[in-house]
């Protein structure tokens, strides 16, 4: 076994990538539940620190870490410390992430940037489901996912890509409102990645529960997602989404989300609000422009997906 803040030294799980790695490092639950042989669910870091605003980011990382191990699973909360990809950040770690020492957004582009340069590295759900498949992590809970963008300039966030060539399963609100759902949906179809729907026949759209575009399939259990994603991985297939519409409670009517969006993509362009920058700025005026009650809607969706994403953990191992 390694020792803590040393170069790892042990197999990737089945996933082929090389051992003695120093650019990763996993935290001491994380190496317990790999030498139990526990189910793992990885968690990004972007929506912590980018995502929602203080204080409500580090409860809801803190309430979804909670909500995996109640159901019998270890959360795995991935971000960039020091020079390496910590697979299982500490409360004190994790803390560092919804501060304010210039946290870094990490895609897969800036990953080699950020290590190098040692830098404190919150990770996107691409950098999340990249770091969790050479983890051997085989399911990510997230909020939503990033995908096409709305208009040009040409926007394709690397979360699609990265869903092309990794083998994870990602719990999700369906992709980002603020996108182009139906391109996002196509894009997803081009590369083979499945839409399952959670109870649902249609594609949640992150803020409310249906965007009206079609899910692959309907499953109503986590034995039915497991089973399907078992199929497409030894089939050699990749991604795989699930998709969970928001708690009912909570949604957000579409019509008078889709006019605040609209002014806000307007002030962003106004503003000249580009490239990495536009996903926060966007859900930053969201929640403002809703009274926090996007933020609301954002928590109980986040630990909503954490438990189906525990669940589906375990049914894996099953
Ligand atoms: N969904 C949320 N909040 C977020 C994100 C998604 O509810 O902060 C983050 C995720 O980390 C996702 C990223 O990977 O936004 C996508 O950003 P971009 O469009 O720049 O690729
Ligand atoms: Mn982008």
């Amino acid at each position: 076994m390694s020792t803590p803040g040393s170069a790892v030294d042990f197999e990737f799980g089945a996933m082929g990538f090389s051992t003695k790695n120093a650019y990763f490092r996993f935290g001491p639950h994380v190496k317990e539940a790999r030498a139990r042989r526990q189910p793992i669910v990885a968690l990004e870091t972007v929506v912590v620190a980018f995502g929602l605003p203080r204080p409500a980011n580090l409860q809801v990382a803190h309430e979804m870490e909670e909500t995996i191990r109640a159901e019998g699973v270890v959360p795995a909360t991935i971000g960039l410390l020091d020079g390496q990809i910590v697979v299982g950040l500490t409360p004190a770690e994790l803390e560092r992430f919804a501060g304010d020492e210039g946290v870094r957004k990490v895609s897969r582009r800036d990953l080699p940037i950020a290590l190098a340069r040692r830098q404190i590295g919150a990770t996107t759900v691409a950098t999340t489901v990249w770091a969790a498949a050479r983890a051997g992590i085989r399911v990510v809970a997230t909020g939503g996912i990033g995908g096409v963008h709305r208009g040009a300039p040409f926007d394709v966030s690397n979360d699609l890509p990265t869903l092309a060539t990794e083998p994870v399963l990602v719990v999700c609100a369906g992709p980002k409102a603020i996108l182009d759902l139906r391109a996002t949906r196509e894009w997803l179809e081009t590369h083979g990645i499945p839409i399952l729907g959670w109870g649902m026949e249609t594609m949640p759209a992150f803020y409310s529960a249906s965007s009206g575009l079609p899910v692959d399939a309907r499953v109503d259990s986590a034995e039915e997602a497991a089973a399907i994603a078992r199929v497409h991985w030894t089939l050699g297939g990749k991604g795989i989404l699930v998709t969970v519409p928001p708690p009912a409670d909570f949604a957000l009517p579409r019509e008078r989300l889709e006019t605040i969006l609209e002014e806000a993509m307007a002030e962003a362009e106004r503003a000249g609000v580009q490239g990495w920058a536009l996903t926060p700025f966007l859900l930053a005026r969201v929640a403002e422009r809703t009274g926090g009650e996007s933020v609301a809607l954002n928590r109980a969706l986040l630990i909503e997906n954490a438990r189906i994403a525990a669940r589906i953990a375990r049914a894996l191992e099953a």
